[in-house]
């Protein structure tokens, strides 16, 4: 049993993220905000049946393959992705030679730190996004997410941005980048700017593209080309949405 939570308790997985979120904000990682955003997740969670969907392994696939493809992939890390997968995000940025940059919707210098210090125990190294001298300015966003850093997210293409807002995923549309997402919300504005939006937890996606990744990096380039050639983030989002449709269609009939 971990801290009250029963491991025979019906919804003991959606109460142990609950816990590492709670933990997160108590260690000055999440912000409040973060906790609502969970709560926005997890109702989108239950009409999916907290089960990846097939959609959503396609979308892992290509997600896989893009970072994989990439010439500079950048792995963007928040209050609660950090939270949530601290040791998943190591885990790809070394499968895929990706960099790690904290960028955060609510900047706080002090929460950076502590984010950086949290990923660095799980073996995370030359963590970009705190470094001033490095910061610039990325046009098109009112948030603080608008500082990024030269040598990470200013300088990749393809750019890994999981549970992320509207606004930076669109300017970083405009600048030519290939926006990888993860999001439980298929009508988000990021789900819907992103060129790959894998609609499922974090944590179910995470490991998942770990896992894609290894498996792929053993493709021909002609094969990673055509799972890239063949996906379709606007079919895939749709698809998904009849998914939700059909289970809640389902379940008013039980
Ligand atoms: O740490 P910060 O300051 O960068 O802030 C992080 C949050 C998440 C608060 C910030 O990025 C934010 O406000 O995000 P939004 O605009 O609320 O978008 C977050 C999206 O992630 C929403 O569409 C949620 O449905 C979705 N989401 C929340 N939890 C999960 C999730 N998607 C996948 N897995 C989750 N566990």
């Amino acid at each position: 049993m971990i801290e009250g939570i029963h491991p025979e308790h019906p919804r003991a997985e959606s109460l142990l993220i609950r816990k590492k979120l709670a933990d997160g904000f108590k260690d000055g990682i999440v912000t409040p905000e973060g906790l609502c955003a969970h709560g926005r997740g997890e109702a989108f969670d239950y009409i999916l049946g907290e089960e990846t969907t097939d959609q959503a392994l396609a979308a892992i696939e290509a997600a896989a393959a893009a970072l994989l493809n990439a010439d500079r992939p950048i792995l963007s890390v928040n209050g609660n992705t950090a939270a949530l997968v601290p040791s998943e995000i190591v885990e790809l940025a070394d499968e895929v030679g990706a960099g790690i940059e904290v960028n955060l919707f609510h900047e706080s210098t002090e929460r950076e730190r502590k984010i950086v210090k949290h990923l660095e125990k799980y073996g995370a190294e030359d963590i970009l996004g705190v470094d001033e001298n490095y910061l610039t300015e990325i046009p098109g966003i009112r948030s603080d997410r608008r500082m990024v850093d030269e040598r990470g997210i200013s300088a990749a293409d393809v750019v890994f941005v999981p549970l992320e807002d509207g606004d930076r995923t669109k300017a970083l549309n405009k600048l030519k980048k290939n926006v990888v997402t993860v999001d439980l919300n298929p009508i988000s504005r990021t789900a819907r700017a992103a060129d790959i939006t894998v609609v499922d937890n974090i944590v179910r996606a995470l490991p998942k593209i770990v896992e894609r990744s290894k498996e792929l990096s053993q493709a021909s380039p002609r094969r990673m080309n055509e799972i890239l050639e063949t996906f379709d983030n606007r079919s895939n989002l749709s698809l998904t949405l009849k998914t939700m449709l059909s289970r809640l269609r389902k379940l008013s009939r039980e």
